[in-house]
């Protein structure tokens, strides 16, 4: 954090006083970077404006992106992180364009309100590749691709793995009682997830959906909004977190409650991302299936950038690869799970 700050101020400070002696010189500046210290003049200038801090996930999705648009691999990255606010990327993404980047890469927390930025992005003629969850604009020409996950494919994964599961268990036609912690409202993460796995559940008249709430992704909420549905339904029986830092805020609230999840447990427990400390859980049946969302994101943008730099066309939807994960094949994974 300290470093990339640094940089930054030593980037801005840089454009103040090349400002300064072009004033001076009345040199024109139209066609040159303003930001990039002379030795760097050959990188490729990134601005990458990642929306928070807020789960494993993101974090592993933040390191993907720092060593990937590195210095030695011929980068000079910006990166900003929005801190969960909105206004804050807008910000970033505009000090991107007045700064002229050769590439803009954001993770939007949420679908709308991005239009007015994007076209000030699409008129200083400045690429933006959207990575993660998705923009909700008129214009897609506003945007160069996106690359994420499939996040309905994901929902209707862990709703066709109920099925089976309850199948298996031979008792199908019961009531299941189920309950959501959802993620951040209006991101696409959520809106996939939520839709997925309640298109597999409008196909069961006997599965309840008996809440689904906000819990933000974060473990703090997921522990918070655990608590209130124990307090208000005496008898759950599936709860779908929609990533795993959720899944552990709502593990230790079960815990206090002396209520126990998993291959051996009362409740089933079926989370998303597929983090290292989630598959874990897996492992030793606490979490009864993870649906993966891949977070190394870098190498794909990394691709679409060379190609877009050798003036090749590219994709405008790219879709990473990504698997569920139970007790049967959690193993052929983990010991190489680098996040
Ligand atoms: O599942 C969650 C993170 O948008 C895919 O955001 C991402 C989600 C991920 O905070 O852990």
């Amino acid at each position: 954090m300290k470093v990339s700050r640094k940089k930054y101020c030593l980037a801005v400070l840089f454009m103040i006083a090349t400002l300064l002696f072009t004033a001076c010189n009345g040199t024109d500046l139209q066609n040159q970077k303003t930001n990039v210290p002379h030795e760097d003049e050959n990188l490729i200038v990134i601005g990458v404006s990642q929306l928070g801090s807020e789960s494993m996930w993101r974090t592993a999705n933040t390191n993907s992106l720092r060593e990937t648009f590195s210095r030695d691999n011929g980068y000079f990255l910006l990166f900003d992180n929005a801190r969960q606010k909105q206004e804050n990327q807008i910000k970033a993404i505009r000090s991107f364009i007045s700064q002229r980047v050769d590439y803009i890469v954001f993770s939007p927390i949420v679908e709308d309100g991005w239009d007015t930025v994007l076209e000030e992005a699409k008129e200083a003629g400045i690429p933006v590749i959207i990575m993660d969850r998705n923009v909700n604009v008129d214009d897609d020409s506003l945007y160069t691709a996106w690359i994420g996950s499939n996040f309905e494919k994901e929902g209707e994964d862990a709703g066709r793995w109920l099925e089976d599961e309850l199948r298996g268990k031979k008792f199908s036609d019961d009531q299941v009682n189920i309950v959501v912690l959802q993620g951040t409202a209006n991101s696409t993460a959520m809106i996939g997830r939520t839709e997925g796995f309640n298109k597999i559940a409008a196909e069961h008249d006997n599965w309840n959906i008996l809440a689904c709430e906000d819990a933000d992704f974060t473990t703090a909420k997921g522990k918070e909004v655990m608590q209130e549905y124990i307090d208000r339904y005496a008898d759950i029986d599936v709860i779908v977190s929609q990533n795993d830092d959720m899944t552990f805020g709502a593990l230790e609230t079960l815990s206090e409650n002396g209520m126990t999840t998993g291959t051996g447990g009362d409740i089933t427990l079926i989370s998303f991302d597929g983090t290292k400390t989630a598959l874990e859980k897996v492992k030793s049946g606490v979490i009864n299936v993870d649906v993966e969302c891949n977070p190394i994101l870098a190498p794909d943008i990394e691709s679409i950038i060379s190609k877009l730099e050798n003036g090749q066309s590219v994709d405008k939807i790219n879709y990473v690869e990504e698997k569920v994960f139970t007790q049967k094949n959690v193993l052929s994974v983990l010991d190489d799970r680098k996040y």
